[in-house]
């Protein structure tokens, strides 16, 4: 039998080749304007075999930003840039998503406009680090967000999506999970508001659920996916009770009709222990499109999950950054080269378009 991993899944007007997915990853590479180059076309286009990839996060807005060199969507050069990409990995028959990021607090003033404190539902700040020109610095205070500003960012949400839609995205994915802006919004630990979108999780849903509504306007439903990652303090981030906030916001979305859910399952980047009380499972019931399972899979524990019906597709951090090949690597099941975090992020070709395939190895 054939694993269904390997086998093609359908996903509204989309036909993915296979169930193996590179997860969204930040490398700090963009270029002078935070503009994608020919370097990022060369990365995205050798793992074009991907049954789909998800950009790394890509700020909606200058405010969105928090770290260096992360690419945007907000100006034309950017779009210009991700259009490059987009035609390349294209032209291999792949499919990518542009994953749509603001990260709210999780900033620094030096990376914000004439150095404004940066966004957030409320203003706590994140007992975090970002990437700045002086290295790794602590997150600066936020500001909360006026209710009425609040109108403002789902428009740039929008824009961000219609920018992606004219790059030659096949989709977005909103970008919720990992401690920024939206899920700042979700949980009762980063938002302390007094206004509608605060108090009550039906409250706290309603800025997510803005956003999904923006982003439907630009792309059919099916082109939108949404990543949580219920279980994860990534960026400080804290919920008295992530299984009822999140069984909201994953109820929210499924009422959308979104291509699919994306969760991260355990600590970001980390264990895949979960806390007690929490079930992946329940959520993953509350949505009614595809599951997309993150977090620490192996082969083997990919091929079971998508055979045993737990999930429809695996997203692949790590092992896409060090195999641009992984999908013929999974498929031959043959030895993966190991990635070196030490240029994971920033730099050049390094580390980044560097990794050999196997038939490069073999020559
Ligand atoms: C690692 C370093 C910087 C950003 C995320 C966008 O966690 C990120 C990120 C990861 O989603």
């Amino acid at each position: 039998m054939t694993d269904k991993l390997f086998t093609p899944l359908t996903i509204g007007t989309m036909t993915l080749p296979n169930r193996i997915v590179m997860a969204p990853l930040t490398r700090n590479r963009a270029a002078e304007g935070n503009v994608p180059h020919d370097l990022n076309v060369q990365y995205y286009a050798q793992r074009a075999t991907a049954g789909l990839i998800i950009s790394e996060g890509t700020q909606i807005s200058p405010e969105g930003q928090g770290y260096l060199a992360t690419p945007g969507l907000h100006a034309d050069e950017q779009v210009l840039g991700w259009r490059a990409v987009t035609d390349a990995v294209h032209a291999k028959g792949g499919h990518i998503f542009a994953q749509l990021w603001h990260v709210g607090r999780v900033s620094h003033a030096s990376l914000q406009k004439w150095e404004q404190p940066p966004v957030a539902p409320s203003a706590i700040t994140a007992r975090t680090q970002v990437f700045t020109t002086k290295g790794f610095v602590d997150a600066s205070a936020p500001r909360a967000l006026e209710t009425e500003e609040v109108a403002r960012v789902v428009e740039d949400y929008r824009k961000a999506a219609e920018n992606a839609r004219i790059a030659g995205f096949d989709g977005v994915e909103l970008h919720a999970a990992n401690g920024y802006l939206v899920d700042q919004f979700l949980r009762d630990g980063s938002n302390k508001r007094h206004d509608c979108y605060g108090g009550s999780v039906e409250n706290r849903v309603r800025f997510l659920s803005e956003v999904l509504a923006a982003l439907i306007t630009v792309f059919p439903a099916t082109r939108v996916g949404v990543r949580f990652s219920p279980f994860s303090n990534f960026a400080d981030i804290d919920d008295s009770n992530p299984m009822a906030t999140f069984g909201a916001a994953i109820a929210r979305a499924s009422e959308f009709g979104l291509g699919y859910l994306h969760l991260v399952e355990g600590q970001t980047g980390g264990t895949r222990d979960l806390p007690a009380g929490s079930d992946i499972r329940a959520l993953r019931k509350l949505f009614a499109g595809a599951y997309l399972a993150n977090n620490g899979y192996d082969r083997a524990a990919a091929i079971d999950a998508v055979n045993s019906g737990a999930a429809d597709l695996i997203a692949f951090g790590r092992p896409f950054i060090a195999n641009p090949d992984l999908v013929t690597r999974l498929t031959q099941n043959a030895p993966l080269n190991e990635p070196i975090q030490t240029t994971f992020y920033g730099g050049g070709a390094e580390g980044y378009t560097d990794y050999p395939t196997l038939d490069a190895k073999a020559a």
